[in-house]
């Protein structure tokens, strides 16, 4: 396998660092670009990682020390334009991995503000890429992190991108029908249109991965030392549904289906996102080719999911409820679902199936970094798709700590924890 020049796009993120790190590992040669904004938005939302995460400079120096590898740290917005130009013409990368985007549907449906940031950061990030592709590196490949929502939830099966229709006798392969469910997921359709409009008239290379909801926070590198850490949400607004229902579990609360809890999404584990991405990277597309692979392992409902950490909690005899609460979304509760996923499946992917020893050690994470849940943000969802965000999705600047109870195997009975961490206090405004 020949190395390859890689920047990574959003790197400071759950998702970008670790493939930073597994590309790294894998011996290709890094490069990492951050605006570090999604730690701005967390002080504004009053939201923090689960699991303590290090500067990005400590990190990369850590990784160095560990292994002997350097990942090149590089701060920059990818709305300025001028900075991504240069980037691209100063590299002259094999491949770029765009992870940089503001990624929380609630987040994008709080107000226009909010839907107009995320349009915004989404689409002219993008954009500026494509621009400084076009005109210095036409030949790199663009690996673009797209997401399923693009399609919705069609009552006929979901091809990967593509669909070949026949219509009035005439046939072609068009693009797939897309029903996406919030501002945030439009902005990854606008993102994908784009790319394929690029590829189109500028004969640029690019893969969409159009990526399920990732859990678990566990991968080889990341699991190296504690200060590889990657961020872990789990509040309303940042949160994942897998992950806020293990930090539920965990504390003894209920587990909060949506609505009936029939919905029904891909799910992947983060080991097989870095495995996807690696995969991507290593097969590039076609000049001209615009690509989609649809990059998840397995489909479950809400309430299947929810099921599964019941019954991995009821292994340890710990008793966990369920609780329905009103949708604040909206989105279809009950629906007919089949995503094909085959493409990277071809290309080598073993898929990690999403078991009991997973829910327990997300749940065995939580435990050991309980001290720094805020209860209040496992509870009611904050931001509602027609009314936007209420008055909590902004956490008042004068709240106190508040107590946690931690429910475990090896705590038992239950053990009040009181939010321990210093910086939570002043991170909030
Ligand atoms: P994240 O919020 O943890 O990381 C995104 C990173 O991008 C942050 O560090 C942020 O500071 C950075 N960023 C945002 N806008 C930027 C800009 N204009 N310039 C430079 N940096 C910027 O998100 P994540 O969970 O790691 O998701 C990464 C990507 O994967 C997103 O594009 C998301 O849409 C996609 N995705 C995520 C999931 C999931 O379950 N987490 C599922 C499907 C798709
Ligand atoms: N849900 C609950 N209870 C909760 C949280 C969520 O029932 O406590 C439900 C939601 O109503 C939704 C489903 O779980 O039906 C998934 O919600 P989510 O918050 O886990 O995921 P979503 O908002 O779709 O967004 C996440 C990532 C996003 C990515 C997307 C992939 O934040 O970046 O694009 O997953 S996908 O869902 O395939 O579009």
């Amino acid at each position: 396998m020949a190395k390859k020049t890689v920047v990574v796009l959003g790197v400071d993120g759950y998702l970008g660092w670790a493939t930073a790190l597994h590309l790294s590992k894998a011996g290709h040669d890094v490069v990492g670009i951050d605006s570090l904004v999604r730690r701005r938005w967390d002080r504004e939302c009053g939201t923090q990682s689960l699991i303590p995460i290090k500067s990005m400079p400590q990190r990369v120096a850590l990784w160095k020390r560990l292994t002997g590898r350097t990942i090149r740290w590089r701060p920059m917005d990818l709305c300025d334009a001028r900075a991504v130009t240069e980037l691209v013409q100063d590299i002259q990368p094999d491949a770029l991995i765009h992870f940089a985007e503001q990624r929380s549907a609630p987040f994008s449906m709080i107000d226009l503000p909010h839907a107009t940031l995320t349009q915004v950061n989404n689409v002219v990030g993008t954009l500026n890429l494509l621009f400084a592709l076009r005109d210095y590196a036409p030949q790199a490949h663009l690996i673009k992190l797209g997401t399923m929502g693009e399609y919705g939830t069609p009552n006929i099966d979901i091809e990967e991108g593509f669909l070949t229709i026949t219509h009035n006798g005439r046939q072609d392969r068009l693009p797939f029908p897309m029903q996406p469910g919030s501002f945030y997921h439009l902005s990854k359709l606008h993102d994908s249109h784009n790319i394929q409009f690029a590829c189109r008239i500028w004969g640029l290379r690019a893969t969409d991965l159009h990526q399920g909801v990732v859990y678990g926070n566990h991968t080889a590198e990341v699991a190296m030392h504690p200060g590889l850490a990657t961020r872990f949400d789990y509040d309303a607004i940042w949160g994942t549904v897998l992950n806020r229902f293990c930090i539920q579990a965990a504390l003894g609360l209920p587990l909060t289906v949506y609505g009936k809890g029939g919905q029904t999404r891909g799910f992947l584990d983060i080991r097989d996102t870095v495995a996807c991405v690696r995969l991507a990277l290593e097969h590039p597309a076609a000049k001209g080719e615009y690509r989609v692979f649809n990059q998840f392992t397995e489909q479950f409902s809400v309430k299947a999911l929810a099921e599964k950490v019941i019954e991995a909690r009821a292994a340890h005899g710990l008793k966990t409820s369920l609780l329905h609460l009103p949708n604040p979304r909206v989105e279809r509760e009950e629906h007919y679902y089949n995503a094909k996923h085959q493409k990277l499946l071809d290309l080598g992917l073993q898929p990690h199936y999403l078991g009991d020893t997973l829910i327990e050690s997300v749940i065995a994470t939580v435990e050991q970094h309980a001290a720094r849940v805020d209860p209040v943000e496992l509870e009611q969802p904050n931001v509602d798709w027609r009314r936007g965000g209420t008055a909590a999705w902004r956490t008042p600047v004068d709240s106190a700590p508040r107590p946690v109870v931690l429910v475990s195997p090896n705590s038992r009975p239950r053990r009040p924890l009181r939010s321990a961490d210093p910086t939570r206090a002043s991170q909030r405004r």
